[in-house]
């Protein structure tokens, strides 16, 4: 059994994260997966703080296990999201897309464990000094929101330049790359494209379909031109804003075609004007299966790797 202090900060059986995926992950799929013994994250995305508080409610319903919520720091609404996991007393939040700073005091006063997305070596510093708990070392293999340094650089560096502990996530699906995760110093994993092929998970079934059919060079980075790159399915849409992106077309207008797309994937499974976030391990999610059931299967797979699977090695 692998125990890490990642479990012990958190009350739970393995060191297993699921992302904090907007539009995705909700109450039913962070249950799931906190009922699997892993971390389950709601995830605030664009959201309103009602529809927070409703998600940890219906969470909380399912579960009597730890759970976390994410926010999403370019949201509107983050600053009433902030206010809201404090009331609630969640056992975590993560934070993607910015500097959680200004929120520390009031989570840490409410005694939950605050644990910031980074893609930096500098903001892991600099979030480890405002009392960050942890932090979560995201490649730009990930969907969704990306950094400029994969897993493979971004994690051992991290590891070296803070005390506290590192989870690492973007391209981890099986228990291989947890195992390579904890190989670079890792104490922990966030997994997210993989949990899209959980049974609790409430995305559209064309959704799904394309990630069971994703091969290794289905994804791709738009968004660079305005400053949020984000990786999602090589969709029809996806190349067409590309074009639009490196054809010239106005600022306002490249927002204006992004409005909505994310919603459209998840819930209308809309192929022309949908943005299917992915990472780029999407090929490895072969089947559909219960949330516990992912958690389990990637730590027992990673478990004789990690006592000694180099079986070459004389
Ligand atoms: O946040 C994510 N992934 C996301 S957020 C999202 S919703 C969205 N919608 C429209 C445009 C962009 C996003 C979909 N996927 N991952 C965590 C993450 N955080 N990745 C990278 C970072 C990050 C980047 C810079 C964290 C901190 C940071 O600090 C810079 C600063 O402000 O100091």
């Amino acid at each position: 059994m692998i125990k890490t202090e990642i479990c012990e900060m958190l009350g739970i059986k393995y060191p297993v994260f699921q992302g904090g995926m907007a539009w995705i992950a909700d109450g039913r799929l962070a249950a799931a997966v906190s009922e699997g013994g892993g971390l389950g994250i709601i995830a605030s995305g664009n959201a309103p703080a009602s529809y927070v508080r409703e998600q940890i409610r219906i969470a909380r319903a399912l579960t009597k296990k730890p759970i976390g919520v994410n926010i999403m720091l370019m949201s509107p609404f983050a600053d009433e999201v902030a206010a809201v996991v404090a009331e609630e007393k969640v056992d975590a939040v993560t934070t993607g897309a910015g500097n959680p700073s200004k929120y520390m005091k009031e989570w840490k006063e409410a005694g939950i464990k605050v644990i910031p997305v980074v893609a930096s070596v500098a903001v892991a510093k600099l979030v480890e000094r405002r009392g960050a708990d942890a932090v979560i070392a995201e490649g730009g293999e990930s969907g969704g929101h990306v950094g400029e340094l994969t897993t493979m650089v971004l994690v051992p560096q991290i590891c070296d330049a803070v005390k506290i502990p590192v989870i690492a996530a973007g391209g981890i699906a099986d228990g291989r790359g947890v195992a390579a995760a904890f190989m670079l110093g890792a104490k922990g994993v966030q997994l997210g494209t993989r949990f899209l092929s959980a049974t609790e998970c409430n995305i559209h079934p064309t959704y799904k379909e394309k990630i069971l059919k994703a091969n290794d060079l289905c994804t791709m980075v738009t968004g660079k031109r305005l400053g949020h790159p984000v990786r999602s399915l090589r969709t029809k849409f996806a190349q067409d804003y590309s074009k639009a992106e490196y054809g010239g077309m106005p600022d306002d207008e490249l927002e204006r075609l992004a409005v909505g797309a994310l919603r459209l994937a998840v819930q209308e499974g809309d192929n022309d004007k949908g943005c299917f976030l992915a990472g780029q391990i999407a090929a490895m999610v072969k089947k559909e299966q219960p949330a516990a059931e992912i958690v389990k299967e990637i730590m027992d797979e990673a478990e004789p790797i990690l006592r000694g699977g180099a079986k070459w090695i004389e």
